[in-house]
């Protein structure tokens, strides 16, 4: 009997060292609190840009046209984007309430967008531009009071080293040299963390272009937390956080939905959640596609994601020259108009209070529930599951306006007559 007792108990410390050797990583203070600071952002503005730009057709272009690198390469020449003006886009996020922008660094083309002396392929040495876009964002961004955090893509379609299309063999590409394009990555990221100190996050995209192989997160994680222990890494590899991200990427998708096909593996963690989309259907600068989304999808997008906990990153791919389209523009503009009113039951709150409605969804900050009517029903009434929590009153946001309601055991109903059927979201102000 005793020796079953012993071995159980060896048993049990073989197996809590183990799970805690696969998630050693422990995020420092900082990093917790940035955390926080993130969830409470709740908007953010995706910038993707780049020379696939020039070509207004997205940024997977050089892919889907089949274009040899050293012919897309000549791109480089022809970006020069006279008319970028950093104030512009950080006041245009700012006034659209986004707190945040994450910027495409490089993409899948492998262009570096910023200063980097770990490839001549980049817009300071391969431009007519010459110039660094990424630095002044960064300090216009710090000057703003807004957060700047960096897309920074995995896979290349053109490195030898990363030998785009290579088999996989152990962990490894057979062509290239993998270990030569683990340390250019490990090299530029250095290079972002440093010469860019203001920078927040980092946002990895490409994961799943090589299922089998290892990309050294290990390595690459431990070293952006060695530079820089408050930055939050988040990966795009639609599959549950690894160790040592600090936030979980979802892609034109709510966290728990798979509509767009890439979520499916995505089991969500405990770990701050984004999501992102796009304002029309592409990422980058697209010259052919008028299929905006509308100021209602948008917002709604943005409640839906509050409501599920997560923070909503809402992509613009400005134009060669520099600006962002007025579509966008007015677009955003109007979005910010909605926040203004309505920011005290986005901002700061938290999601995933209740489960989403068939009628909305909720979210709460402190001891205030806001319920987001985001269809109204015929019957001008909504129930809300507040469970045991005795409410005292009901107001509408926009107003003030107090209203009628009933709390039993089926939950709390409440009187819509007063609601506009017009609004873009009817939110409900519950106190206890
Ligand atoms: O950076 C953006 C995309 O370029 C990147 N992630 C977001 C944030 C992304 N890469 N791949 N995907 C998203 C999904 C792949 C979609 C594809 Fe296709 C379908 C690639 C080829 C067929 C879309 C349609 C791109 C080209 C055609």
């Amino acid at each position: 009997m005793k020796r079953n007792v012993l071995i159980i108990v060896l048993l049990l410390f073989v197996f809590k060292a183990d799970a805690q050797q696969s998630s050693s990583y422990v995020p420092s203070p900082s990093n917790l609190k940035a955390r926080e600071k993130f969830m409470d952002m709740k908007f953010g503005l995706f910038i993707h840009w780049g020379i696939y730009s020039v070509l207004g057709d997205g940024e997977w272009i050089m892919h889907t046209r089949k274009i040899p690198y050293y012919n897309y390469k000549r791109l480089a020449d022809f970006f020069n984007p006279q008319e970028f003006n950093a104030k512009e886009w950080v006041a245009l996020a700012k006034k659209s309430g986004m707190k945040y922008i994450t910027i495409t660094s490089r993409h899948h083309d492998g262009f570096s967008m910023f200063n980097t002396k770990a490839s001549p392929y980049n817009i300071v040495d391969a431009t007519p531009y010459k110039k660094d876009p990424l630095k002044e964002l960064a300090d216009e961004c710090v000057k703003e009071g807004i957060e700047l955090r960096f897309y920074y893509s995995l896979l290349d379609w053109g490195r030898e080293d990363y030998s785009f299309g290579s088999k996989i063999v152990n962990g490894k590409p057979v062509k290239g040299d993998w270990d030569s394009y683990i340390n250019f990555m490990k090299t530029q990221l250095t290079e972002l963390i440093t010469n860019y100190p203001s920078i927040k996050g980092i946002w990895f995209d490409g994961d799943w272009e090589r299922k089998d192989v290892n990309w050294h997160y290990d390595e690459i994680y431990a070293l952006i937390h060695k530079l820089n222990p408050e930055i939050m890494i988040g990966n795009n590899h639609h599959l549950a956080p690894k160790a040592g991200e600090d936030f979980q990427l979802f892609e034109k998708d709510l966290p728990g939905n798979n509509t767009a096909g890439f979520s499916a593996e995505a089991k969500i963690g405990t770990i701050p959640l984004e999501t992102c989309e796009t304002m029309n259907g592409s990422w980058g600068f697209n010259l052919n596609d008028r299929n905006y989304k509308s100021v209602k999808q948008l917002v709604h997008y943005l409640v839906n994601a509050a409501g599920r906990d997560a923070n909503f990153l809402l992509n613009v791919g400005p134009m060669p020259n520099g600006k962002i389209q007025p579509e966008f523009s007015d677009t955003l503009l109007k979005i910010g108009d909605w926040i203004k009113l309505n920011g005290e039951s986005i901002y700061g709150t938290r999601g995933n209070i209740v489960a989403a409605q068939p009628w909305g969804v909720v979210t709460a900050k402190e001891k205030i529930w806001y319920a987001h009517v985001l269809t109204l029903p015929d019957s001008k009434t909504v129930t809300v599951p507040v469970g045991n929590k005795k409410v005292r009153t009901v107001t509408l946001l926009d107003g003030n306006r107090k209203l009628k309601f009933k709390q039993d055991k089926g939950g709390l109903t409440i009187d819509l007559e007063a609601a506009s059927a017009e609004s873009l979201d009817t939110v409900l102000k519950l106190t206890f």
